[in-house]
């Protein structure tokens, strides 16, 4: 690899090419903000559509909402898509888009450095053309919360002799007939994996041993394809399909007061849980085993009718002992029983509360994101902008996330508000804009007040919404629409702000 790299100017530098780097690109372009690069380590468009490969991915929340609103879809097949129809879907966009000549895949960024005398992040990127240095006026890192496996830290995992692999990074090139498989993790994609590993196995007579660690509540899903009608209806009858969307989003809405507020409702979906356990399971202990003692909704609500009755199957184990260790053949539990195992798969979930691409990131003040959010919880003024790193822009950052409907609807409400920055720079022609530290602090303090009661903080359970410091910095607290009401002009009071410093550099102003 070149030591010299080659170096670049650009006005925006986006990180990620999944939905949310991929809609900063389209509503760049949009705006006439033209000249912006993606840099994407994958090797396509999608993000964790095109990553995650598992057998039985799908979208657990309805394709009419997971999608974009400005890119409605007729022809999804299913009310809850599979993976690579979603993936497709962002490949269409973004080819329709126009703005693939701007996207740089199979590259990383390794570096990205605030640097205030050029008033411009130095970023470093490896990819196929060596390394390249850009120099970006903004940086907007859509990297995705759920990017990065966390693997699970158990003695002797290092030496099995077998094939592991993480759900997220799922390997094809394992046949798994007749093999023993062992998944460690009971989560949102364990419960669409392990259906379909044990139809795979019963037909092979191969055998699956699902550790649990902690159950999950989960809920019937209304699940079917739509009929060549609905699509047709959905592709030619003005507003059809946005009345669906809307209906879908109201509905998702409806339940935010028993997730924020009053979290005892939540007695209702522990009810419906309950019954789609006793439906598929008999045996006593198993429906003991499976069934939680924490509120609903403290966890993610997962929604299957297919992960009980993978359970109760006859080449199905559940195994609730606690891992103890992991030998060169096998699993061995805190009570001493060893089973052997060929196939380890791990749906142990990410790094969340402590994203990867925070380490990579330094500040006007040379410390860097990890560091920053390592002293007190990640947090961002409105989710999105950050004290002390000037012109960046989070998308899907501190307390964004939601529990309970699309983050695609998140994500363009933080695009908006991206496009109104870039466009309010330009028409003030600042250099620079970076929250006020008081500004910060108080959408913070707002953020925890209003994630108290909620059940999100208040279940009972540990969850990966949780910080070290046993806070939700994950979850948005309320109604989407009151985030995007936040969010929906860029408010450059809240800002200390830089002209662009040409010919002479000048000093920092306060707006
Ligand atoms: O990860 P998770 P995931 N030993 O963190 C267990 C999205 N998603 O990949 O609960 C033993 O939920 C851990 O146990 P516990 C969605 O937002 C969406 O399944 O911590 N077990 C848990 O059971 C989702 O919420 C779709 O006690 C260990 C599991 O591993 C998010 O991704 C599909 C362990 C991890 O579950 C993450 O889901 C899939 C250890 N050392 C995912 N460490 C859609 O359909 C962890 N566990 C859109």
């Amino acid at each position: 690899m070149s030591a010299t790299p080659s170096r670049r100017n650009v006005d925006h530098l986006v990180v990620g090419a999944g939905f949310a780097g991929l809609a900063a690109a389209i509503k760049l372009d949009e705006a006439g903000e033209r000249d912006f690069v993606v840099v994407e380590k994958d090797s396509d468009v999608g993000g964790t559509w095109h990553i995650n490969t598992y057998p039985g991915a799908e979208c657990d929340v309805p394709s009419q909402l997971y999608s974009y609103s400005f890119a409605l879809n007729p022809d999804w097949s299913k009310v809850y898509s599979p993976q690579q129809e979603i993936w497709a879907y962002t490949r269409r966009v973004a080819e329709e888009s126009g703005t693939l000549d701007r996207f740089v895949f199979d590259t990383a960024v390794v570096d990205a450095r605030w640097d205030d005398e050029q008033q411009r992040w130095v970023v470093r990127t490896e990819g196929p053309n060596g390394v390249v240095e850009y120099a970006a006026r903004t940086l907007i890192s859509g990297s995705g919360g759920l990017s990065e496996p966390r693997l699970p830290d158990i003695e002797g995992i290092d030496g099995f002799q077998g094939e592991v692999f993480h759900s997220a990074r799922w390997n094809h090139d394992v046949d798994l007939a007749g093999k023993r498989v062992a998944v460690i993790g009971t989560g949102a994609s364990a419960i669409q994996l392990v259906p379909e590993l044990q139809k795979l196995l019963a037909e092979s007579g191969g055998h699956v041993d699902v550790y649990q660690r902690t159950p999950n509540w989960v809920i019937p899903r209304n699940e079917r394809s739509f009929t060549a009608i609905e699509k047709a209806v959905f592709r030619h009858v003005p507003g059809a399909q946005r009345a669906l969307r809307t209906l879908v989003y109201g509905t998702l809405e409806a339940r935010v007061p028993a997730f924020a507020r009053f979290p005892q409702a939540m007695a209702a979906v522990e009810l419906q849980a309950k019954r789609n356990i006793a439906r598929a399971i008999k045996d006593p202990e198993l429906r003991r085993k499976v069934t939680p003692t924490y509120r609903a909704g403290c966890k993610r609500i997962l929604i299957s009718n297919k992960w009980y009755p993978a359970l109760a199957a006859d080449n199905v184990d559940l195994v609730t002992d606690p891992i103890a260790k992991v030998t060169g053949n096998a699993v061995v539990t805190a009570d001493g029983t060893e089973r052997p195992v060929d196939v380890l798969v791990v749906a142990t979930g990410f790094y969340v509360t402590e994203p990867p691409i925070a380490q990579h990131i330094t500040g006007r003040d040379g410390r860097t994101l990890a560091d920053v959010w390592d002293d007190g919880g990640m947090a961002a003024y409105k989710g999105t902008t950050i004290h002390g790193f000037p012109n960046l822009f989070q998308i899907v950052g501190p307390n964004t996330a939601l529990g309970h409907s699309s983050m695609i609807f998140i994500i363009e409400s933080q695009v908006r508000y991206v496009v109104e920055a870039a466009r309010a720079m330009r028409r003030s022609a600042l250099a620079v804009v970076e929250p006020k530290q008081s500004a910060q602090d108080a959408w913070t303090a707002q953020v925890r007040r209003k994630m108290k009661p909620t059940v999100w903080q208040t279940g009972g359970c540990a969850s990966w919404y949780l910080d070290k410091f046993g806070n939700n910095t994950t979850l948005w607290p309320g109604q989407t629409f009151t985030f995007r009401q936040h969010l929906r002009s860029f408010d450059l009071d809240k800002y200390d702000v830089e002209p662009v410093r040409a010919p002479q550099p000048r000093e920092k102003v306060s707006s």
